[in-house]
């Protein structure tokens, strides 16, 4: 690896460690142009005698690990769940006396998604530090490579030239050293000047510490990014006096300020306030802790997986992570291990000593604005450099019971990348919208204008299958003789049954003929006062899974937030569909809902698309474009293709 330039005032890192990782065996092989087939055939071959050599004994080889010292054999023992401080299987609602279902080979096969990102199989959690290099965009995620259920934590890695055709490379970071043996955790990518990347990464120690480690590419070169070398001397981080071993976890990227240092944020708590903990360093070897907090959240829990970035409130387009300065404002976002839920807010960073403050006080991290109000959690961003656009992945997770997850052979999938911006009509929060290369997924599309949708009716869509759609609707509303209603009742209802004067109405998404699966994607409007024939006030934008499936073992809920509506807009939605998720975009991408949905009958032909209107005193004018959209191509890199 090249030392950083003196240009940044850093010297130069890691050669050292880098010659005793080559002496101690454990350097990774450089792989370029004709190597990787002969590679190819090496994985494939050395991955079958691991299949081999696992039935009956742990995969990973304990004499290597003895030889790192500090082993206590304890790395295969850890359970799994809340209280050892990590997002284990949270399908929460589901009780253990929940009534399973006789799910069929079928229909569980239907459930897997076509464009959304995920492994080939197996496990799946946090998106960790993506990042494009040299014309690929990477992204590594929390993996178990042996089972459908969360443990055995590594990186998985996948590649991409567009966000959405990806193909799968061998795990990048796996679990092998005392300082990350019971787990390589969530971490991210920091691009240096001079096209160096870093990566930090939480480790759970043999001893069941979380620490920070730092690990880089073998060759910076190689725009595969295919070999990490983990530096010899982790973990540069260990938990400070007075925080927990268990509470200090998930390192941002890293950016560079007037100080001449790289800062960084992680996650921890402290009683019961989550907080982020700030890191300077000038070679990612040491740190220093700051004295002050980057922000702090009175009962908000342990914070996992935050995220800090600029945004620009002028411009249109993303920032790099290091831009401060006019017309900058700051996202913090936290993962609330306590709920499971992903909350950001907008607010000013304050350079001279590294803390933020919400612009709204009332609407802090932890509660005020969710990233998502559905399946949504341990989100991560990165700026694009290639499109200069920040973009967000977010892991859904299932909300079906892990015994089909064990008989899908899967489980998760990450949502589809969204561009991030600051929303320059409102000024109180963020526009997510997915990202551009999904069109080219697009093939025929169905349009209809103004279609009439009377109080108390069902509209069919007829577009043909119905399973992968992008779906762009706008709704007007007519109001019905009724000059004074109030209707002051907000939010989402029971659900889409709970009929008001103004809703709820929109798509009922993955139906059947006979309604008895449906999954309505709604509009709530509400007004306050003296009632006028003006309907402004407050409009609630919500998903209703509860009838989504018929089978019992799954959670199914009711998402929803309320969404603003500036007066001269329309009321619309963007919604894609795939399979077992619905991602559901209002007004532009100001709130967004991750909803999972496992169908029984309304699967594969027999799904399809309605229009409903469950409001009671008023018309809706729907118009809408409906692309179907191909699958991805998502698959294992082709190395023995490549010469
Ligand atoms: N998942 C990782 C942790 C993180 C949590 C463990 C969030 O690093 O805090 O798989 O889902």
């Amino acid at each position: 690896m090249e030392g950083i330039k003196d240009d940044v005032g850093h010297v130069p890192l890691l050669e050292a460690e880098e010659e005793e990782e080559e002496e101690e065996g454990r350097r990774p092989l450089r792989l370029r142009g004709s190597y990787l087939g002969i590679f190819g055939s090496t994985v494939f071959l050395v991955s079958m005698a691991a299949l081999i050599i696992y039935q009956g004994h742990d995969y990973y080889d304990e004499a290597k690990i003895e030889n790192k010292g500090n082993n206590n054999n304890n790395y295969n023992k850890v359970p799994r769940g809340v209280a050892e401080g990590v997002s284990a299987k949270s399908n929460s609602f589901l009780s253990e006396t929940t009534p399973s279902y006789n799910w069929t080979n079928a229909m569980l096969s239907w459930q897997r998604t076509a464009f959304h990102f995920q492994p080939e199989r197996n496990w799946m959690n946090d998106p960790n530090g993506p990042l494009f290099h040299k014309g690929w965009y990477h992204l590594f995620y929390q993996y178990n490579p042996f089972s459908a259920v969360w443990g055995n934590i590594t990186w998985g890695h996948a590649v991409s030239r567009d966000l959405i055709h990806w193909l799968y490379l061998p795990e990048a970071i796996v679990r092998d050293m005392w300082f990350d043996i019971n787990g390589a955790w969530s971490g991210s990518a920091t691009l240096l000047p001079g096209g160096e990347i870093v990566m930090l990464y939480t480790g759970y120690t043999h001893q069941q510490v979380q620490v920070q480690n730092l690990a880089y590419p073998a060759d910076a070169s190689d725009p595969l990014l295919l070999n990490w070398v983990k530096y010899a001397k982790n973990p540069v981080m260990v938990p400070p006096p007075g925080i927990g071993p268990n509470d200090f976890r998930d390192p941002t990227t890293a950016w560079f300020g007037p100080d001449n240092k790289w800062t960084l944020t992680l996650g921890s708590m402290l009683n019961d306030s989550g907080l982020s903990l700030v890191y300077k360093t000038t070679d990612f070897i040491n740190y220093e802790l700051n004295d002050h907090f980057l922000h702090i959240v009175p009962g908000t829990g342990m914070w996992e997986c935050v995220d800090f970035y600029p945004v620009s409130i002028n411009g249109s387009v993303g920032l790099d992570t290091s831009a401060n300065g006019p017309g900058v404002k700051h996202v913090l976002k936290a993962s609330l291990d306590d709920t499971k839920l992903d909350y950001y807010a907008i607010g000013t960073y304050f350079i001279e000593n590294d803390t933020w403050i919400p612009d709204d006080p009332d609407l802090d991290v932890g509660i005020g604005l969710r990233l998502d109000y559905g399946k949504y959690y341990a989100s991560k961003s990165f700026y694009d450099q290639n499109k200069q656009r920040r973009v967000l992945w977010g892991w859904i997770n299932e909300s079906d019971s892990e015994v089909a997850d064990i008989t899908k052979g899967w489980a998760s999938l990450q949502t589809i990348p969204r561009t991030v911006l600051y929303d320059k009509k409102t000024g109180t929060n963020l526009l997510q919208w997915p990202v551009e290369e999904i069109e080219s997924l697009r093939l025929s599309s169905h349009e209809f204008k103004e279609l009439l949708v009377k109080p108390g009716t069902v509209v069919p869509l007829h577009i043909g299958p119905a399973t992968q759609l992008d779906i762009i609707a706008e709704f007007e509303i007519e109001l019905l003789g009724s000059e004074g209603i109030v209707n002051n009742v907000e939010g989402c209802g029971v659900g889409a049954v709970e009929r008001s004067a103004f809703g709820p109405f929109g798509i009922l998404a993955i139906a059947n003929d006979q309604l008895s699966e449906l999954t309505p994607i709604y509009f709530r409007l509400s007004n306050h006062g003296n009632g006028t024939s003006t309907i402004t006030t407050s409009t609630s934008f919500c998903v209703d899974e509860t009838r989504s499936s018929k089978a019992p073992d799954v959670s199914k809920q009711v998402f929803g937030s309320k969404v603003p509506v500036l007066n001269d807009e329309k009321l619309s939605l963007r919604v894609l569909v795939d399979h077992s998720i619905i991602e559901s975009f209002a007004q532009g991408g100001r709130t967004v809902i991750s909803s999972r949905v496992y169908p029984t009958e309304a699967i594969y032909g027999a799904a399809r698309l309605f229009l409903f209107n469950n409001a009671t005193d008023i018309n809706i004018k729907a118009s809408l474009k409906i692309w179907q959209l191909n699958s991805a191509f998502i698959r294992p890199f082709p190395f023995h293709d490549t010469q």
